[in-house]
């Protein structure tokens, strides 16, 4: 999703959709001691000051309805570049809401500001987290702001690569207050990711984070053969540490074999190529964070 996200020019300049469910405007006053004593209003206060620090739009509604709930998603294709979703009981029983959120094609954030699996069975399941990139649970109102930042660092990086691969320069350098960032794509030469340096960083533990590696060069993208994240975490190409990768370049490698692993939430998944081939490009170092829909490898 957020690949396809980045395809639209300009997709970080509209505002992220913070979208909450049925009775989450009964905040504050319902059961407290699940869901804590703020209001709907001091959720939005807060989102909307997190927003402003991290130079993102915010669009805050809430409805009761599902079919309230997927029109919102569904205008949100083209009116916001990210959603962030309290689905509230929705999450455990709506497909309709699941489909309109893939068909948004935008990176969203599933929040609950409960921990739902601490909670009754029926909770454990949501029928929506197939289309978030990922979910904040259990941290109460926090859980909004986090799922911002998340989206500002993706947004930031999507649009970056946006302007690269619009522009087809090499590098770019551009000033944001009192930071400068410079974006370089590899040399052809090179097939090492694309690298986004500080040239000189404000010491603002508050910035979005938008300096680390970015994604792979758009061309691996298009490759037939690409092996795309499918998740946001951090790649590991052995087993263990100290063990030898899974795979090298040049490797034969079996349709369903592993070919690398990434942590997402205390699991660790193994991503597995999906047909047999060669491995003709590792595009991603060990232990390096990942975005949903980055190349990783090339299997020829
Ligand atoms: C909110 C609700 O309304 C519940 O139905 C969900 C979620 C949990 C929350 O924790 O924010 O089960």
């Amino acid at each position: 999703m957020a690949a396809k996200a980045a395809r639209r020019p300009s997709a970080s300049k509209k505002p992220v959709l913070v979208l909450n469910g049925p009775n989450l405007n009964m905040l504050g006053k319902r059961q407290p001691e699940i869901y804590g004593r703020e209001t709907l209003a001091d959720v939005e206060k807060a989102c909307r000051a997190e927003a402003a620090r991290l130079g993102l739009g915010v669009e805050f509604a809430q409805s009761n309805h599902e079919g309230v709930l997927v029109d919102l998603i569904q205008a949100a294709r083209e009116k916001n570049s990210a959603i962030v979703i309290n689905a509230g009981a929705y999450t455990h029983t709506s497909v309709a809401l699941l489909d309109a959120l893939n068909a948004a094609e935008l990176p969203a954030v599933e929040v609950h500001l409960s921990n739902i699996y601490k909670r009754e069975a029926f909770r454990h399941h949501s029928y929506i987290s197939p289309a978030a990139v990922g979910v904040i649970a259990g941290l109460g109102s926090q859980g909004y702001l986090l799922a911002l930042q998340a989206l500002a660092r993706l947004l930031a990086r999507s649009s970056f690569s946006a302007i690269l691969d619009e522009t087809k320069l090499g590098e770019i350098e551009m000033a944001d207050g009192e930071r400068r960032i410079r974006v370089a794509r590899p040399t052809a030469a090179s097939a090492a990711p694309i690298a986004l340096a500080p040239a000189a960083v404000a010491a603002s533990a508050a910035a979005p984070s938008i300096l680390a590696p970015a994604a792979a060069p758009s061309d691996a993208a298009k490759h037939p053969g690409a092996v795309k994240s499918p998740m946001v975490g951090t790649v590991y190409l052995s087993p263990e540490p100290g063990k030898p990768v899974f795979v090298n370049v040049g490797d034969k490698v079996a349709a369903g074999q592993t070919l690398l692993i990434i942590e997402a939430m205390k699991t660790f998944n193994p991503i597995k190529a999906t047909k047999a081939g060669t491995i003709a490009q590792v595009l991603i170092e060990n232990a390096r964070p990942v975005e949903f829909g980055e190349v990783l490898m090339i299997v020829e």
